[in-house]
């Protein structure tokens, strides 16, 4: 068996968080484990489709995020997250709420400069260019976890980025 976690990956957009979070959730059901992948794929246009990108509707998005995590997590389910979750309070705020030792925030940690040379959807190059505001790490902010669980580069290869964090979850014993 295993016990349930949030694996709560945070980073700037084209960070990897998505796709890590992806490859992290298929290793694991190979495992037997049961996950759940919370994004922005499926919770922004659902649960929190009435939330834009300001500083009170990002708090919002994370908040709702990290409650339904926590009915999973009661499930007995491993959660994976995968939204920037650019201020660390409101990341602190979803820890305070789980219970100790479940919680384990991931930074995958991607320089700017690589994250907008990848620029996988032009997205980086519409915010330079001001056609889109409140770009977190352009003209909005991204809060780095300070002690991060998990703490991953992001220019590794995926396989091995999966390998670390099967690893911190044997240490820890959850799966
Ligand atoms: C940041 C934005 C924005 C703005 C649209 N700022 O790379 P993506 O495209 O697929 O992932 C980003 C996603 C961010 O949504 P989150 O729910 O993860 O954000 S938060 O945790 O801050 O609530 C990006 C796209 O949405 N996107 N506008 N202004 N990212």
């Amino acid at each position: 068996g295993h016990k349930g976690a949030v694996l709560w990956f945070t980073g700037l957009s084209g960070s990897g968080k998505s796709t890590l979070a992806g490859a992290c959730e298929q290793a694991l059901r190979e495992l037997g484990v049961s996950t759940y992948l919370l994004d922005g794929d499926n919770v922004r246009h659902g649960l929190c489709s009435d939330l834009g990108f300001s500083d009170a509707d990002r708090q919002e998005n994370i908040r709702r995020v990290g409650e339904v995590a926590g009915l999973m997590l009661d499930a007995g389910l491993v959660v994976l997250t995968a939204f920037i979750s650019p201020h660390r309070h409101e990341r602190q705020k979803v820890r305070d709420m789980l219970p100790a030792g479940r919680f384990f925030e991931v930074f995958v940690d991607t320089p700017l400069a690589v994250c907008e040379r990848r620029d996988p959807k032009g997205l980086y190059k519409k915010a330079r260019a001001g056609e889109i505001t409140n770009f977190t790490g352009i003209d909005a902010v991204y809060e780095a976890p300070l002690r991060p669980e998990i703490h991953l580069d992001g220019e590794q290869l995926v396989t091995n980025l999966t390998g670390q964090m099967l690893d911190v979850l044997r240490q820890h014993v959850i799966i």
